[in-house]
């Protein structure tokens, strides 16, 4: 099925007529084609935004709060559809696609529903001066958000909800490699109220369509979600622009689990954390690092756990481990495999493609644990986002901190203590924008999110995405004396 952009409130045709086509991982099948939009499509999109603005950024909060509400409530209600279609675009399990990432869409709307009526600013008296100063949090405009195929309308709507809520209007534009429920969001937005040109979605590859959007001189701010070198291509074409910029970005994050900790609690967490979407989340522990004293137990009952995890079809109800997102990431992935063969690592478990009966040109690879021994290895300093772990022993806490903080990205950790003082003497030294202690992906929507180093610049979330998606302006008005 040929999908269209949606701009102006309306499903139309790229205008030059280029077509990409779009694949179903768990068959390896071409099942759709979508636009490949040029600049003209993106001035459109962006032309369509910028008519919108006047009115949507003086529309009041509670009727913006009922509009975004009302999105949500519509992707609630359309839930199993949305999830079946998020599965057959990404190859992600249904039960995480109908668990996870569609309702965490829906939250997405409904907490910054929420969040608007209660964004307020700062006043301050200049006393002594007859002064005072008050701070206007306006709308920058037209802005632009683009997000990656990992988890499509999670993060997709993770950056749209507050740029709409702040007032502004957007261009969108998700990953060409899962477009589907982009697409499906266009007519739930229509159906919710939101007016035409609020919100235009214009599909495309990165280098073409997301360049138009990066470089056009009007779309003030870039929201991005996705690969370090693409962010760091982003930034070189957006600074020269002075445009606002908020990068999330790759990650390479250590799993620190000490003898002292909930051993059943982080076993089953950790199986998780490793490879829950396929090890597709930029927030993965993909580096565990074991205290030595409870290494060799930890080896044997992960490798036990994780033997247990069923790779099958993205559809069935039984399914842990779903297909790799594209033929591409597969390839990439397991290269990475081959890679440890060559630097002194051992495949623990797994390494291997899978092939799923009826299903032999899906993009399936088994959950794979490889036994490092120098973290400076490619495999513990480079992004794999696969199913793929590397675990190594640390001897003490010293070891174990320089170990985590030893590479280039920074966006969260992981650490499994119940001592109280290393939790806080690792939470302050781990060089990462999220610290987990005890749990994995914990979320609460009011908390700043986002990493350091190479994992990116800028925080999502809370207040810290509204203030992103707005301008502070500082307002002084001196009066005479009193009377
Ligand atoms: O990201 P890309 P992808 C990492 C992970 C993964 C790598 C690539 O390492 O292997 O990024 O994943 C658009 N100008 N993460 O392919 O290529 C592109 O069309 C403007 C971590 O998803 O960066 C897509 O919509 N836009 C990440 C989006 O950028 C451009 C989650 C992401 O594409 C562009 C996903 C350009 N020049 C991947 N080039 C996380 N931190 O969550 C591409 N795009």
């Amino acid at each position: 099925m040929k999908i269209q952009n949606y701009i102006n409130g309306e499903f139309v045709n790229p205008i030059q007529n280029h077509w990409i086509e779009n694949y179903n991982p768990a068959t390896g099948a071409v099942y759709g084609q979508i636009p490949n939009s040029t600049k003209e499509d993106v001035d459109k999109a962006y032309e369509a935004a910028a008519r919108a603005f006047p009115k949507w950024s003086n529309t009041s909060l509670d009727e913006r709060s009922k509009i975004l509400s009302k999105i949500a409530d519509l992707i609630i209600e359309k839930l199993n559809f949305l999830a079946a279609a998020e599965s057959k675009d990404n190859g992600k399990p249904i039960s995480l696609a109908t668990q996870i990432d569609i309702p965490r869409a829906a939250s997405n709307f409904q907490f910054f529903a929420n969040a608007i009526t209660q964004f307020s600013s700062e006043a301050h008296e200049s006393v002594g001066l007859n002064a005072v100063n008050f701070t206007l949090r306006q709308p920058i405009g037209v802005v632009g958000c683009i997000s990656p195929w990992n988890l499509p309308l999670y993060l997709f709507t993770w950056k749209i909800a507050p740029a709409i809520a702040a007032g502004n209007c957007v261009v969108a534009k998700p990953s060409e490699i899962t477009p589907m429920t982009a697409f499906l969001l266009g007519e739930i937005c229509t159906e919710a109220g939101l007016p035409n040109g609020v919100l235009n979605i214009v599909h495309g590859l990165g280098a073409s369509t997301g360049q138009a959007i990066v470089a056009h001189p009007n779309i003030k701010a870039i929201s991005f979600t996705g690969g370090t070198t693409t962010g760091a291509y982003i930034a070189r074409v957006a600074a020269p622009m002075f445009k606002k910029l908020s990068l999330e970005l790759g990650g390479k994050n250590p799993n620190i689990i000490f003898a002292d900790c909930d051993y059943e609690k982080m076993l089953a967490t950790t199986v998780r954390s490793s490879f829950a979407n396929q090890g597709q989340i930029c927030l993965c522990g993909s580096r565990i690092l074991i205290e030595e004293k409870i290494y060799e137990k930890f080896k044997k009952d992960f490798i036990k756990k994780v033997s247990e995890l069923k790779v099958g079809h993205p559809s069935e109800a039984t399914t842990n481990i779903g297909a790799l997102v594209s033929k591409e990431h597969l390839e990439k992935v397991k290269s990475y495999i081959d890679i440890a063969a060559q630097e002194g690592g051992k495949v623990l478990f797994g390494g291997e493609r899978v092939t799923v009966k009826n299903f032999e040109n899906g993009y399936y690879l088994q959950p794979t644990i490889i036994e490092v021994s120098d973290n400076k290895c490619r495999l513990n300093q480079e992004e794999i986002f696969g199913p793929v772990v590397t675990i190594m022993s640390f001897k003490n806490d010293k070891e174990a901190l320089h170990l985590a903080n030893d590479v280039q990205y920074g966006l969260s950790s992981t650490l499994w203590t119940n001592n109280l003082n290393r939790t806080m003497q690792f939470s302050k030294q781990l060089q990462t924008g999220i610290v987990w202690v005890n749990t994995w992906m914990l979320r609460d929507l009011r908390t700043p999110f986002g990493g350091q180093k190479d994992s990116g610049v800028g925080r999502e979330g809370g207040f810290e995405a509204l203030r992103f998606f707005t301008e502070a302006k500082n307002i002084c008005i001196q009066y005479e004396s009193p009377f």
